[in-house]
C-alpha cells in the first residue's frame, strides 16, 4: 500500500510536466506569437527562467520520489532515523540559487533598461516625441494625437485629434506613446506585443514599442479598475507610414468638418 501512495504522489509532477510540454503546441500558452522585437526578447527571458525552474523542479521531484520510494520499500520493523541536517548541503542549496538569481538579474538588465528606462529608449523616439496620448478612464481608452506636422504636448491643444479605443501607429519603426489615466489606476496591456505598463493617476508614462507587421493588436486593461474592467478592450492598428498619415488627415478633416463645405457643394 505504501508503494501505491509513493507512485500516486509521483504521478502528478509527471502529469504537470507533460502538460507544460504540450501546452505551447496546443496554444494554451501565450496569446500567439510575440509580434514585436522587444516582445521576442522578453519571451526568450521568460523561457530562460522557465528552463531554470523546470530543471530545479525535475531535480527536486526526482529526489522526493526517490525518498518516497525508498521509505515505502523499507521493512515494517525498521526504526526511524533522525538527522540534524547537513551543513555542506545547506551551503550548496543557498549559494547555488543565489548565483542563479544574480545571473538572471544581470542577464536581463539590457532588456529591462530598453523596455523601461527612458534614457535607453531608441533615439528616434526621443527625437520624435510621443505620437499619441493614451488616456485610460473607466471604462475606455481615449486617444489624443497632435495635428499632423505638430508635436504632442502634455496639455491638450485646440487642434488635437481624438478617438476612442483604436490607436493607429506606423509599422516598422519604434513609436512612443504617453500613457495616462483620468481616474483610477489602470494597466495598458498588449499581449501580442508582450507589453504591460500601469497607468498611474498624476503621471505621464512614456511607453515605446515597435510593430514590424501591419495588423490589429489587442489592448486590454490589466488592472481590476471597477465593474466595467472587463470591457476595457481596444486595439492598436499598425499600418504603413502612408496609411497612418492618411488616417490622421482623415481624422483631422472629419473633426473640422462643420457642414459648411458640403452644403456649399450641394448648392453648386
Ligand atoms: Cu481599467
Amino acid at each position: 500500500m505504501k508503494k501505491f501512495w509513493a507512485l500516486f504522489f509521483y504521478f502528478w509532477p509527471i502529469v504537470a510536466l507533460y502538460f507544460c510540454w504540450i501546452a505551447p503546441e496546443s496554444n494554451w500558452w501565450f496569446p500567439g506569437e510575440a509580434m514585436s522585437p522587444m516582445g521576442v526578447r522578453i519571451e526568450s527571458l521568460f523561457y530562460l527562467i522557465l528552463w531554470i525552474v523546470a530543471i530545479v523542479f525535475i531535480g527536486t521531484q526526482a529526489a522526493l520520489g526517490y525518498a518516497l520510494w525508498k521509505s515505502a520499500a523499507r521493512d515494517e520493523g525498521q526504526k526511524a532515523w533522525y538527522s540534524h541536517g547537513s551543513h555542506s548541503l545547506e551551503l550548496i542549496w543557498t549559494i547555488v540559487p543565489a548565483f542563479v538569481l544574480v545571473f538572471i538579474a544581470l542577464y536581463q538588465m539590457d532588456v529591462w533598461a530598453e523596455y523601461r528606462v527612458q534614457s535607453f529608449y531608441p533615439d528616434s523616439t526621443r527625437e520624435e516625441g510621443s505620437v499619441a496620448e493614451l488616456a485610460a478612464r473607466q471604462f475606455e481608452w481615449r486617444i489624443r494625437y497632435p495635428a499632423p506636422g505638430k508635436k504632442l504636448s502634455d496639455e491638450p491643444e485646440s487642434d488635437d485629434l481624438y478617438w476612442v479605443n483604436e490607436l493607429h501607429v506606423p509599422t516598422g519603426r519604434p513609436v512612443k506613446i504617453n500613457l495616462r489615466t483620468q481616474d483610477v489606476q489602470h494597466a495598458f496591456f498588449s499581449p501580442q506585443l508582450r507589453l504591460k505598463q500601469d497607468a498611474v493617476p498624476g503621471l505621464i508614462i512614456p511607453v515605446w514599442f515597435e510593430i514590424p507587421e501591419a495588423g490589429e493588436y489587442d489592448i486590454v486593461c490589466a488592472e481590476l479598475c471597477g465593474w466595467g474592467h472587463y470591457k476595457m478592450r481596444a486595439k492598436i492598428v499598425a499600418e504603413s507610414e502612408a496609411a497612418y498619415k492618411a488616417y490622421l488627415n482623415r481624422l483631422q478633416d472629419e473633426q473640422n468638418e462643420d457642414g459648411y463645405k458640403a452644403a456649399e457643394e450641394e448648392t453648386n
